[in-house]
């Protein structure tokens, strides 16, 4: 009889030199690990792994493997798959990318788990196994009615403890992953299995992160989640992702900040109103002054998410962005070069106007430099530049925010230990663009001379 083991792995990925990427403390992480553990049938055992960490245990008696694959992790993952299989284990892969390049994950694998699944849809998939039935794919929807059980999860290593209290987002922009795979939709937890979790983490850590796309898709929700942590007096330190309109809920901000709330990372994403609109983001770029203001005014500081290389951006768009950043005073701005991620509308648009410059779907997965950097390359034809122009004009724009003065300028607040996480955070900002400029200058002395080579 197969021994009821399940393994659930989160792999790390390689960098472009082919090095694991590893480390002793993150930023936060994801949940996944906590969430599979805690649907499994309690008649089966569990082993957790996430490779940042941890090495795998490839000697597991585990006869089950459960691969998550957030992005680019889903390669390394194909590469721990085929050792398991060649070692006789069954392989289930899960997550975003699996589910969106199930075509490239289902040759190393025996199922590809598509969605949430809950404890009803893990028994399932697990008794299958057991039985030798396991189907091809598995399409589970979104189940989370279920408390997270952290016991397992290593707070020491993180900055911010995960939290999540929903899925899916209720735009529908068309470069985003999350609309495409939720598609305008967002689903809630309830709100007793938050507290619990919450209950649990308090006393145990300080400072949480809540994973939501957007914390703001359900207003009263939101309230009633800061109402519960005020009045079980919760003493979180937190931050959140949200949309831009929640700088017009000034009561909602109010109350947020009472409960903890410090910092909000917002996509901005352009401060040209014709890119939101090519992009169906339904945004209006005059409202962001008022909004952003509003959200300040609430004592709350804003990290940005800004992308370059849309279609009404041009070289002059570097200069104008970054002057933007700073008379907004933006803490953090987080910008990468626009992807099209495959599965979104942007890049089924993008590739029937031929504009696409990659030859393999997952290209994109590749542009690896380091764990959690932005996207540098431009993988499109740009229409007011080129795609080289472009990938200078996102190094020039990183530039413009990395002098010392405006590192400084935009992490200082009047909490101190804020002032400390954004100077942290703007400190590798800079050390980001120091990096991305020395391999462009390495790339460019590199052609220099192999033209060179060709006239001599
Ligand atoms: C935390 C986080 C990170 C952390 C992860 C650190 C770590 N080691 O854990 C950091 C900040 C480092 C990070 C990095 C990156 N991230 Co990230 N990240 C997240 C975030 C905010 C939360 C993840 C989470 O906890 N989700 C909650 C869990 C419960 O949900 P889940 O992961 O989807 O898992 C559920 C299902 O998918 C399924 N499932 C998942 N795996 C498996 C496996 C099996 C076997 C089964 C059965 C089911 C299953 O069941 C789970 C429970 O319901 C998400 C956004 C989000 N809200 O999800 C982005 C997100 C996943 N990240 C994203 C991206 C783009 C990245 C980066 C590429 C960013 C970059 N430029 O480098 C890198 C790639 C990292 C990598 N490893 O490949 C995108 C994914 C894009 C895509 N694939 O198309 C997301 C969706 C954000 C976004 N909106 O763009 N990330």
């Amino acid at each position: 009889m197969m021994r009821r083991k399940v393994y659930f792995i989160q792999p790390t990925y390689r960098d472009k030199f082919g090095k694991l990427l590893k480390g002793k403390s993150l930023y936060t992480m994801s949940l996944v690990l906590q969430a599979l553990h805690s649907t499994v049938p309690h008649d089966w055992e569990v082993q957790l792994c996430n490779e940042y960490f941890e090495d795998i245990d490839f000697d597991t008696d585990a006869s089950v493997i459960g691969i998550s694959s957030m992005g680019y992790e889903i390669y390394r993952g194909i590469e721990i798959a085929d050792e398991f299989r060649r070692r006789g284990k069954k392989v289930m892969f899960g997550g975003m990318q699996a589910h969106m390049s199930s075509d490239f994950a289902l040759p190393h694998c025996d199922t590809v788990v598509h969605g949430n699944p809950g404890r009803t849809a893990m028994r399932q998939i697990l008794d299958d196994f057991e039985k030798g039935e396991v189907q091809r794919e598995y399409h589970c929807g979104v189940d989370l009615n279920y408390q997270i059980d952290y016991s397992t999860l290593n707070a020491k290593r993180l900055l911010f403890t995960p939290v999540i209290t929903s899925v899916g987002c209720n735009y529908r922009c068309d470069y985003c992953c999350i609309a495409a795979l939720y598609k305008g939709v967002c689903r809630v937890r309830k709100l007793r299995h938050v507290f619990a979790e919450l209950e649990y983490l308090h006393g145990k850590t300080h400072r949480i992160a809540f994973m939501d796309t957007n914390i703001h898709s359900r207003h009263n929700y939101l309230r009633a989640l800061c109402e519960g942590m005020l009045s079980r007096k919760f003493r979180f330190v937190w931050g959140a992702q949200a949309t831009i309109d929640i700088g017009d809920d000034p009561e909602t901000l109010r109350i947020m900040r009472k409960a903890g709330c410090k910092a909000l990372f917002i996509g901005l994403e352009s401060f040209t109103q014709a890119n939101l609109e090519n992009v169906n983001k339904a945004q209006s770029v005059k409202s962001y002054g008022r909004r952003i203001e509003n959200i300040h005014r609430a004592g709350i500081k804003i990290a940005a998410f800004l992308m370059y290389g849309f279609d009404h951006d041009t070289k002059e768009t570097a200069a104008e962005l970054s002057e933007l950043v700073t008379r907004h005073n933006i803490a953090l701005p987080m910008i990468n070069l626009l992807v099209p991620l495959p599965g979104t509308p942007l890049y089924t648009r993008l590739k029937s106007e031929n504009r696409l410059m990659i030859k393999d779907e997952h290209d994109f997965l590749k542009n690896n430099i380091g764990y959690n950097s932005s996207f540098n390359l431009c993988l499109y034809k740009p229409l007011q530049m080129t795609a080289d122009e472009a990938e200078a004009g996102f190094i020039d724009l990183l530039g413009r925010l990395s002098g010392y003065a405006s590192v400084v300028r935009r992490s200082l607040c009047p909490d101190p230990r804020l002032s400390v996480f954004f100077l942290y955070s703007n400190w590798l900002f800079r050390r980001e663009y120091l990096r991305l400029k020395k391999m462009r200058e390495r790339r460019f002395a590199h052609s220099v001379q192999q033209a060179a080579e060709c006239v001599t």
